[in-house]
This record gives C-alpha cells, structure tokens and sequence, in this order.
C-alpha cells in the first residue's frame, strides 16, 4: 500500500513552512454542556476550554488544549499544561524560526509527556501555516475527503429509557453510529436492550479502562451483540493484557487512552493489543504523531476514527481536518456544536448533515471564522508571550 507520502505530501508546492512565531496566547474559556456527560470516571458539567494562539506576519493560528480539569482521563490537566506551555513549550517555539512541523515537534519531544499541552500548539501551528499558504488544513494535511462521516458518543445516562431516548434523538438527526459509555453495572443489559430496539445499527461501547483481565468472562458476553468495537476495556497503559483479552473476545478492541504515540501504536498492533486505532491529536502529542499514527495503521490495513473530547469549535475544526485523511474509515466523534453547547465560538457552528456526515472546509486554515467578541466574553485567564526582538 501507498504511504501518506507518496499519495499526499507531492502535491504540496514546495513553499517553505518557515514561520517566525511573534506572540502565544493561551486562554482559558468556560462552556457549560447542554448536558452533563458521565463516563466510567465521572460527570462534568461545563468545559473549561484551553484555547491557544499564535501569531505571526500579521496572521493568527488557533488551537485546542484537550486537557480536562481533573487528572482522570489522562495525567494532563487544565493546570499542567499551563505551566508546561508557560514554563518550557513558548521557549522552545519562539527561540528560533520553526523550519517546518517535525522541528517543531523535535523541539517539544525534549520534554517528556505532556503531549496536550505540546498538541495545543502544534495545532496553532498547523492552523497558522495552513493560513499563510492560503490552504485548507485538511489540503495541507493530505485529506481526501469533502465530507466525513460522524457518530455520537453518548454518556451514562440514569435510567436505560432515558438513554433510549437519546439513542432515537441522534439516530433521527443522522448519526451514523452511536458510542455507548460503560462501566460495571451500565453495560451488557444495556447494551442488549439497545441492541433489541436497533438491531442493525453501528453500535459500540467505550469503557474507558472500567474493567480488569478479570472481568474477561463478563466482557465476553458482549460479543453477542455485534458490536463495531469496544474501546478501551482495560487498564490505560496495559498493552498486555489487551492482547489477552482480544485474543480470547470477538468484539474488536479499539485503543484509546493507551495509543499516547506513534511508538505505543506499532507496538499495540505488534502485539495484538487492538484491531482498530481512536486518534486523537491531543492524546498523541500533535499532528506530527496522529499523522504518522495514521500512515502506518493506513499501511497495515488497521482501521483508525477520530476521537473527541468535548472540544469547542476550535479543536473540533482540527478533527474534520484529520478525519478527512484516506485512512479514517470509520465515524468519528465528531459530533455538532449544538450536541455540546448552546454557541460554539465558531461561525458557522459544525452541523451534521442528514446523511450523518460534517462537510470538511475548504477556505483557509480551519475553515471558520474564529468568533473572538463571544471567546473574550467567556474567557477566565489569558497569558500572553511575546518573542524577544
Ligand atoms: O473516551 O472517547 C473518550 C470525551 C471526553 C474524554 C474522553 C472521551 C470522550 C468521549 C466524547 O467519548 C467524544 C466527543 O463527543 O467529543
Ligand atoms: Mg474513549
């Protein structure tokens, strides 16, 4: 099979990706949910969005930290990522010109971990160059796709009625696959009972590492109900046992809190941990990672999604541009602005289409018009870093 270079990057003119950063801003901004949203790990009510950006001749790249306020998804918070971005990420990025994406990212890759925080800026990055070029991201990426195709990822509801409501309420609207939260107790009469009423659906279940090895044999009873994958059954850094358990389930597992680089996902698929790959920018430290995750599940023949997390219009804008790439074959989690917040700081707000699908913008950078009166209404801290003249 191709590789992404082969059948993408040639078209690019070669122009150089040279951008001297000027200024960072980072900011935070909080959106209440139109509704709570509980996983295995807890409930929240409201989003405090990290938005980034940066600046450079007279041009403005955004991005989106995907960092939660508590350490329960991942080790990231709200919090560490603005000290790490404050502390050591604008040094790095504003030192010297960025010669292209992969030095900025050999820059960040001296610090360990930490990869929303490195994303947030990568993602401005991106957004800022895709400008300049006068090109959609999705064009400077490599995608493929005018449209892509989108699911929903529903949390746990209180009873199973109420989540049959929601389940009805996004099929109607177009949805073309719907995610159902799990955790013990909320999971296979749940998922039989979706499953009774909506037999031929695209059904899946995201566990967010709810379950240990020893749960096997409960797991086990959901391949009865031909599901599309589960997600993240087990331990969020256990490769190992996921391959137990995929050896011995039906259901194809899908990784996504464990996928946390390129590195992580070849040694997944090597091992036999997942037959199906979430990509999420955030998670995986940027676009230089979800690109060459993308390319080598693409050259395997290994299905990859896109994954969300609760982003605004700014984050979700990056996720069409990504799931516009010829690998991403299946629905992502990207779902309308108006599943999430009464306004999106986006103009026009993300809609899906009847046929389930959000088209992929092709006017430059992200697409939309970034709606900058709405965020510094809702902003709750800015910092602002200049480069030294
Ligand atoms: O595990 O995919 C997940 C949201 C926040 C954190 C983790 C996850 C999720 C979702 C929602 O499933 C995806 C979305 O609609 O943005
Ligand atoms: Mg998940």
């Amino acid at each position: 099979m191709q590789t992404r270079s082969q059948i993408v990057t040639q078209p690019v003119p070669a122009v150089s990706d040279q951008l001297e950063i000027e200024k960072i801003e980072i900011r935070t901004v909080r959106l209440p949910l139109n509704e709570p949203f509980e996983t295995s790990s807890g409930r929240i009510e409201s989003r405090l969005i990290f938005l980034v950006s940066v600046e450079a001749g007279g041009l403005t790249g955004w991005g989106e930290v995907v960092a939660a306020e508590e350490p329960l998804y991942s080790y990231e918070t709200v919090g560490t990522a603005q000290q790490v971005i404050r502390d050591y990420l604008v040094a790095a990025m504003l030192s010297r010109p960025n010669a292209d994406l992969a030095d900025l990212a050999a820059r960040f890759a001296a610090f360990r971990g930490h990869n929303m925080a490195k994303a947030g800026l990568e993602l401005a990055y991106m957004d800022l160059l895709a400008r300049a070029r006068d090109r959609s991201l999705s064009q400077l990426i490599g995608g493929v796709r005018g449209r892509i195709a989108v699911g929903v990822s529903l949390g746990i509801q209180l009873t199973s009625d109420r989540l049959l409501e929601r389940v009805d309420q996004y099929l109607a609207v177009g949805y073309q696959r719907i995610k159902l939260k799990i955790k013990p107790g909320w999971d296979v009469d749940v998922v039989r009972e979706v499953r009774r009423h909506y037999p031929d659906i695209l059904l899946s279940v995201d566990a967010n590492s709810a379950y240990t090895i020893a749960d096997e044999h409960h797991l086990r009873a959901l391949d009865d109900f031909g599901l599309l994958m589960i997600e993240q059954p087990l331990d969020h850094d256990d490769l190992v046992e996921h391959a137990k358990l995929q050896s011995r389930m039906t259901t194809p597992i899908c990784l996504d809190e464990s996928i946390t680089g390129m590195k992580r996902a070849e040694q997944a698929l090597d091992m036999g941990s997942c037959q199906i790959i979430n990509i999420k920018i955030g998670r995986v430290g940027g676009y230089s990672q979800a690109l060459a995750i993308h390319d080598l599940c693409y050259s395997r023949g290994i299905p990859v999604w896109c994954g969300g997390m609760l982003e605004s219009g700014i984050g979700r804008a990056h996720n069409i541009a990504l799931a516009s790439l010829p690998g991403f074959s299946l629905p992502g989690d990207i779902s309308a602005s108006s599943r999430y917040f009464a306004r999106d700081m986006i103009a026009p707000e993300v809609t899906v289409a009847a046929d389930g699908t959000v088209e992929v913008p092709r006017a430059s950078g992200l697409g939309f018009e970034v709606d900058l009166d709405y965020i510094i209404s809702k902003t709750e801290t800015v910092e602002r870093f200049e480069r030294n003249a």
